[in-house]
């Protein structure tokens, strides 16, 4: 009953990244499916607001970016590690490089090229519609690449993957698999779901294409279905939170009120009391009428916490 809770859905290539990782440490977990667009407000009652897609759950302690949801997984099934020794330095580097750069040059090229409507078959055009003008205010404000210049720029990153793996490497960094190959991986996967941009962006490079097949064998774990009202009943349920606490010297008083933002886009602010700060991680406690007692989890890197009194 305590396995993890994903909330994700399936064409969404940060839950991919995830997906794999649970499928790469062979782990059980309960799914949900949550909308692709707002409302969401299964979504808002466990998180406080933030919006983006995916999250983990684990009681009432609610994980918030794939960062983070990695290495809380890492932490509940260290073997295989998702930081071999090899490795370990550079992964999160890359991984980070990943996560950004690379995605913003796959993900929105593919959309464009292939069509929503190729990612979203069963979406009327009204609803695809919706989609578009729902991602614009999303990421209001983000200087994003024009389609020439994804397309170079993914042209040079698809290169280097290639290039690493020019030695004949099984993965980025080795022998083993680690956290850099699932944050790359993402992308890749993304685009072969349009058939039209995967015949028109990787034809040129058969290792990396090889290398994502050997990422995708690793699977999706086990999953059993759960709706999100029951995902909320778990959270209410709970009765307990992983141990978290305020690091003194980092600025925020313990208990004080705060909201916490992603820095990039989906920013909406989340309120909560500071109940754990570390240099990796900020913890907020919040209570939701459906949820009950809620903390919510972000990693430090890639976000913002705001005193909202003195
Ligand atoms: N840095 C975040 C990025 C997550 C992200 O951008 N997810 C996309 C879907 S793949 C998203 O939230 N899209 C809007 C939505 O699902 O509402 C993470 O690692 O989790």
């Amino acid at each position: 009953m305590n396995d993890p809770i994903l909330h994700h859905y399936p064409a969404s290539p940060f839950s991919e990244k995830v997906r794999l990782v649970l499928g790469f440490k062979g782990l059980a977990w309960r799914s949900v499916t949550v909308p692709v667009m707002m409302p969401k407000p299964d979504v808002v009652a466990l998180t406080g607001g933030y919006r983006r897609t995916p999250f983990l759950q684990i009681g009432a302690d609610v994980y918030c970016d794939t960062a983070l949801m990695c290495r809380v997984l890492d932490r509940l099934a260290p073997q295989p590690p998702l930081l071999p020794a090899a490795g370990a330095a550079l992964a999160p580097i890359l991984a980070q490089w990943a996560d950004s750069a690379l995605f913003w040059a796959a993900v929105p090229l593919t959309i464009q090229l292939g069509g929503p409507a190729g990612l979203l078959p069963e979406a009327s055009p009204e609803f695809l519609q919706a989609f578009a003008a729902d991602r614009a205010a999303m990421s209001a404000g983000l200087r994003r690449p024009g389609p020439h210049d994804a397309r170079a720029h993914l042209a040079n990153y698809l290169g280097w993957l290639e290039g690493l793996l020019g030695d004949g490497r099984a993965f980025v960094l080795g022998a083993e698999p680690c956290i850099a190959d699932f944050a790359i991986a993402q992308s890749p996967w993304f685009i072969r779901r349009s058939p039209k941009a995967a015949a028109l962006l990787l034809p040129p490079y058969p290792r990396l294409q090889a290398w994502t097949e050997r990422v995708a064998a690793f699977g999706h774990g086990s999953a059993s279905e759960l709706t999100s009202g029951d995902a909320l009943a778990v959270a209410a349920g709970a009765g307990r939170h992983a141990p978290c606490r305020v690091d003194p010297s980092l600025g925020f008083d313990a208990g004080s009120d705060v909201t916490v933002n992603a820095l990039d886009y989906g920013a909406d602010p989340v309120p909560g009391r500071l109940v754990g700060l570390s240099l990796d991680e900020v913890v907020l406690e919040r209570v939701d009428e459906r949820a009950g007692r809620v903390h919510v989890h972000f990693p430090r890197i890639g976000y913002q916490i705001k005193a909202l009194r003195a």
